[in-house]
């Protein structure tokens, strides 16, 4: 890469390694979302985050990471395949034999690890210049949206999602963050949201509360990595999500666009990934369960945690008279963890089985059924026939 500057070496690197976009912003502090996540953890909208969350001086001044930051070299890189759901029908597949949760499109596939691959290759170039770097990539120390838009890779959707002039919002973001002072891009783009308003009306628990702002208490995306009980008022409209919530992209109108004109085979995004068995989650053992799914954030890294999941999506999804789906839950409703076990009840009459809860080992332990889902009974005096 003789003859050119070290900006135009490190941004042709990041492209060669896999960046989609990369940009260049100062590395000083972000003091509007600073300001943000301050009134937002006072809101109460952060739930019980950490993250950013946790020390919003630290994760809005890059100094405090880097002493003699200068600089951030921001890269963006497309994960999205569409999911297998999209798939137009095809008639001679079987139909879908066992209940499947969907996993959201930034967890099918590695491009968390193209983009930190082109990271490091662009830090190392920026070390062999003699700077000093740190690479920073869904880490506490940087709001990575924030720095994105600074160096002007995209705009905040009304979603709060960061979206590519004509390209949208599957992006993951990251940034390498130096003490090399770097001429900067040009600032950042303009607003492409207009008059739309599809995500906050297509959110299926009403979470973007004001044009760009997430009530974590009610975001999807959120609950399914929260610990403790899956609150009940959420239950039904969690749906068949497994891992993530991808609604406020899905109906918004650049992705679909994108989507049609950028999607073609995708390196590392195998198609048809985007579903998970149910059964195979409840079946599996800690280590099997664990291994398939380790890159995904799960609190304390407790399996129980996906299976507390995968019991809700169950009572969403299966049919009130498949055997092997019941099986699961009378095993579970016996479950030594009462989590567990609450939410197999909450599953079982879900599907109209209450006739699930008269096993006399369930009656005898603490109640594990909440008032709240009486309702969903209507069907307590005449049960579904199992069958099969
Ligand atoms: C905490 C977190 C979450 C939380 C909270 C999300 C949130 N909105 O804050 C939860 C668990 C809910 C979550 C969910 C998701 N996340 Co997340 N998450 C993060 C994390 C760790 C920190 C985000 C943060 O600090 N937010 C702070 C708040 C203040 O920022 P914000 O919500 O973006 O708000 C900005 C706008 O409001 C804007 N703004 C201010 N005023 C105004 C006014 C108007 C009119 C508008 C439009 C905007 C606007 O400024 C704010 C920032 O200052 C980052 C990684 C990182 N270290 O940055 C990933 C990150 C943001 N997540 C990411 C992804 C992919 C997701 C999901 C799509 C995953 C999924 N499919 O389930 C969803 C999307 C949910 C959504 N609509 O935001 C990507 C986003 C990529 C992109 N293109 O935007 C990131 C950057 C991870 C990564 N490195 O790629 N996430
Ligand atoms: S991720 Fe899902 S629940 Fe969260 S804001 Fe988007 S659509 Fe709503
Ligand atoms: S759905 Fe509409 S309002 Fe929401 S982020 Fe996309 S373009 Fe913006």
């Amino acid at each position: 890469m003789g003859g050119m500057g070290l900006r135009e070496v490190i941004v042709a690197r990041g492209h060669a390694n896999g960046l989609d976009a990369v940009g260049i912003c100062e590395a000083s502090p972000f003091t509007g979302t600073r300001q943000d996540l301050e009134q937002r953890r006072a809101a109460g909208l952060n739930a019980d985050m950490e993250f950013t969350y946790r020390n919003p001086e630290r994760s809005t001044d890059p100094s405090r990471t880097l002493a003699g930051a200068r600089s951030l070299v921001v890269g963006a890189v497309r994960y999205a395949s569409r999911s297998s759901d999209d798939d137009p029908p095809d008639a001679a597949a079987p139909v879908e034999p066992t209940p499947a949760g969907r996993v959201a499109r930034y967890a099918v596939g590695d491009q968390d690890q193209v983009l930190r691959r082109a990271l490091d290759s662009v830090a190392s170039d920026l070390r062999h210049a003699g700077f000093r770097t740190v690479v920073l990539s869904d880490d506490n120390a940087l709001v990575d949206r924030a720095a994105a838009h600074r160096a002007g890779i995209g705009w905040f959707g009304k979603s709060a999602n960061l979206l590519l002039p004509g390209r949208g919002s599957w992006f993951v973001l990251g940034a390498v963050l130096t003490d090399a002072d770097l001429p900067t891009s040009s600032g950042p783009v303009a607003d492409g949201c207009g008059a739309c308003r599809r995500c906050l009306d297509g959110c299926p628990t009403q979470a973007i509360v004001a044009d760009g702002v997430v009530d974590a208490r009610r975001c999807l995306s959120w609950l399914l990595q929260s610990p403790g009980a899956f609150p009940h008022e959420f239950r039904d409209a969690l749906g068949d999500r497994i891992y993530g919530c991808d609604d406020c992209q899905e109906v918004c109108p650049p992705n679909r666009l994108a989507d049609r004109r950028l999607d073609g085979p995708q390196p590392g995004v195998a198609a048809g990934t985007g579903r998970i068995d149910l059964r195979w989650m409840l079946e599996a053992d800690d280590d099997e369960l664990m291994a398939a799914t380790r890159r995904w954030y799960v609190p304390g890294r407790d399996p129980d945690h996906l299976r507390r999941n995968a019991l809700v999506v169950l009572g969403n999804t299966a049919d009130g008279g498949d055997a092997a789906a019941l099986g699961l839950l009378r095993r579970f409703l016996r479950h030594r963890d009462d989590n567990l076990a609450a939410h197999a009840a909450w599953a079982a009459l879900r599907l109209g089985r209450s006739d699930l809860l008269d096993d006399a080992e369930v009656r005898i332990r603490p109640p594990v059924v909440d008032e709240r889902d009486r309702w969903h009974a209507p069907l307590a005096a005449d049960p579904v026939r199992e069958t099969g």
